[in-house]
C-alpha cells in the first residue's frame, strides 16, 4: 500500500468513527420538582439526533400521593386535558399516560425520590412536557425544544 492509500484509508476511518461518535451523543439533563407543584424550569434545549438521559429530582418531603411528579413528554398536538384525564384513571403507582402522543415519561415518583429515563429525541420542533399528576400540568410545563 503506498502512502496517497494509507491517508485515504486512515481518512474514511477517522470518518467512519467520528460519525459513530456523534450517533452516540448523549445529553445529560436534571429537572427538579419540589412540594410546591413547580418544575426548575420551562425550557430543555437539546440537539436533533441525540439520545436524552432525562433526571426528574424531587426534592420536596410529601408523599407520593400527596405530591407526585412525573414528566410527560408528548406531541405537539396532543390534547393536555384528554391526556392528563386518562393519566388520571390509572392508580398512583402504575401512572402511565396512554396513546400515541405521548414520546417518553418517566413513572410517578414523590418526595426524596429521583428517576432517570433514557430516549431518543424526535425531529426538529417544540414538544410540550408536562406532569400528568392531579391537575399539575396548569403550573409543571414547559417545552422540549429539538434544534
Ligand atoms: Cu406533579
Amino acid at each position: 500500500m503506498n502512502s496517497t492509500k494509507a491517508f485515504f484509508l486512515f481518512l474514511i476511518l477517522g470518518l467512519f468513527f467520528q460519525s459513530s461518535i456523534i450517533k452516540a451523543q448523549v445529553i445529560e439533563i436534571t429537572l427538579e420538582s419540589t412540594d410546591r407543584t413547580r418544575f426548575n424550569s420551562d425550557e430543555i434545549r437539546v440537539p436533533e439526533g441525540s439520545i436524552v438521559r432525562l433526571t426528574l429530582i424531587h426534592t420536596g418531603k410529601k408523599s407520593i400521593r400527596r405530591m407526585g411528579h412525573n414528566i410527560v413528554l408528548v406531541e405537539p398536538e396532543t390534547d393536555i386535558k384528554d391526556l392528563v384525564k386518562k393519566a388520571n384513571r390509572s392508580s398512583y403507582e402504575d401512572h402511565k399516560p396512554k396513546g400515541d402522543s405521548v414520546i417518553a415519561f418517566t413513572k410517578l415518583i414523590g418526595g426524596g425520590e429521583s428517576v432517570t429515563i433514557e430516549f431518543k429525541v424526535p425531529k426538529k420542533g417544540e414538544y410540550p412536557f408536562l406532569c400528568t399528576y392531579n391537575k399539575h400540568y396548569r403550573r409543571m410545563k414547559g417545552l422540549f425544544i429539538v434544534e
